[in-house]
């Protein structure tokens, strides 16, 4: 199982069999966990699987007796209890709950039992509040559907944040109905000069929802001042000079910025974040700040806490990459740390915490999953390093910044950039087996964590994967079933 539980014990002798006749209890807020638990079993069983409310075969039930994500999980030979304080807990427990069911659950036809599960009790509630992936969707788009599958097999290792990278100097992929250019013009074009496309305010707002089913938060990014060239090319007047650039197609960064000196940047970024806030349930907007290298950095000490303070009027936390942190930051701000083991990322992150920020850790050697593997792996980068699986498991979010303490990490995020990804099947391959491993660290005590043991639980996440036709990467670090 990943990620590992906070307590496990088996019940001898209480195998639980799933038979044609079973039923699926659930409370009212747990219904419709309970209807889509129903539908994927109904698929691959081919059981009928009525939702009743109360008790069934199956029970779930919300009944306020633990807080957050916590959940407790009973197999025993005449049914199966998840219970939590909140339907979110249910949501985590289901998700345990497939995991122990046979692989060929998760298939999309009818397959032969036997359904056996071993007796088990679980009590489970994650380390850190924050476990995250991200997902560029602007060096290459991925549309409304993409994304939807790719929430799938995220939210099966408890994810619950999905960052999406929304605007960078290749695209603008969300609808701004007060600057229409930005998706129009802006958005045209990809990594590649082919066609990109963008998200329509239904389309977002469908994809959140979406999540939200899957309990999963998106964190939209709106990358600033830097990686601006889709917009810079959309709007002239946004630029130093008022003399708009070229839409961009390769994969250098750092060359684009907005004018920091101008007000109508400021009046874009109003209009902006505030547009994307009202599509954002979530409490954090994240306003980028990476690698802005074409803007003085004086200027960028400006810029920061000027549009942080837009994103606070607009009722969300900031959240931006490591870079703000040299910048004073609003109360409440979240910083992204991406850096390696270099000193300077470490001393804006102790500088972010100094201030009363908290962490999210994505350090680039050990969880970006657009690392190549190994020097042969034909998709990815390596800047970072070569990331193998053993690598992005094996670090303590802890510890991994020295003079942080505990208290200041809010968890772990796996970003996968797309300058080399134009398709689904390459996402898969780079994400999986490598996101599993980061979700675990964001979930899994610390003294579960154990390369050697994680392996062999790696291994049988396989022929999951298979079943879900996941274009998994088989490395061979890990001995596959
Ligand atoms: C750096 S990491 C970037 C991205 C690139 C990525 C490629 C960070 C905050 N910015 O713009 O896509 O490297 O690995």
């Amino acid at each position: 199982m990943i990620p590992q539980p906070t307590a496990q014990q088996a019940l001898p002798d209480q195998t639980f069999t799933l038979q044609p006749d079973a039923t699926i209890g659930a409370d009212s807020a747990t219904r419709t966990i309970a209807d889509r638990l129903a539908e994927q079993l109904r698929r691959s069983t081919g059981f009928a699987l009525p939702v009743q409310d109360g008790a069934g075969t199956i029970t779930l039930s919300a009944d306020g007796n633990q807080q957050g994500e916590a959940y407790e999980l009973r197999v025993a030979a005449d049914g199966v209890t998840i219970t939590a304080g909140t339907a979110e807990g249910v949501f985590r427990g289901v998700t345990t709950l497939r995991q122990l069911l046979p692989a060929k659950a998760e298939a999309a036809t009818q397959q032969d039992g036997p359904w056996d599960v071993a007796g088990t009790t679980i009590s489970d509630a994650p380390r850190y509040g924050y476990r995250g992936v991200m997902l560029d969707v602007t060096r290459h788009f991925f549309t409304v559907d993409q994304v939807k599958h790719f929430i799938d097999l995220v939210s099966l290792y408890k994810l619950n944040r999905l960052h999406l990278h929304l605007s960078d100097d290749q695209g603008w992929r969300i609808q701004v109905d007060s600057w229409p250019r930005l998706t129009e013009y802006g958005g045209s074009l990809q990594v590649g000069g082919g066609a990109g496309g963008y998200y329509t305010k239904a389309e977002y707002a469908d994809l959140v929802q979406y999540a939200a089913e899957h309990y999963i938060t998106v964190v939209p990014e709106i990358d600033t001042p830097g990686h601006t060239n889709a917009a810079l090319a959309s709007y002239a007047e946004l630029n130093k000079g008022d003399q708009a650039p070229d839409l961009y197609t390769e994969t250098e960064v750092g060359f684009s910025s907005f004018a920091i000196d101008k007000d109508v940047t400021y009046e874009f970024l109003d209009d902006v974040f505030r547009e994307v806030a009202e599509q954002t349930p979530g409490e954090v907007l994240h306003l980028g700040g990476d690698e802005a290298h074409s803007t003085p950095h004086s200027e960028y000490l400006d810029f920061v806490p000027k549009a942080a303070e837009l994103v606070v009027k607009h009722g969300k936390r900031v959240m931006g990459w490591h870079e703000i942190a040299d910048a004073p930051l609003p109360a409440g701000t979240v910083v992204q740390y991406w850096g390696t083991e270099d000193a300077k990322a470490q001393v804006l992150a102790q500088k972010a915490v100094e201030q009363g920020a908290t962490l999210v850790l994505s350090p680039a050697n050990r969880a970006y999953l657009d690392m190549k593997y190994d020097a042969e792996t034909p998709l990815g980068l390596d800047w970072a390093g070569l990331v193998s699986v053993e690598q992005s498991y094996t670090w303590n979010p802890a510890t991994l910044i020295p003079d942080v303490p505990a208290a200041a990490i809010d968890g772990v995020e796996a970003p996968l950039w797309t300058e080399t990804l134009d398709d689904l099947a390459k996402v898969e391959f780079m994400v999986f087996p490598r996101l599993p491993g980061i979700a675990e660290l964001g979930w899994s005590a610390e003294d579960a964590l154990d390369w050697t043991a994680y392996k062999d639980r790696l291994a049988e996440q396989a022929p999951r994967w298979e079943v879900l036709g996941v274009n998994f990467y088989r490395a061979p670090e890990i001995d596959w079933r």
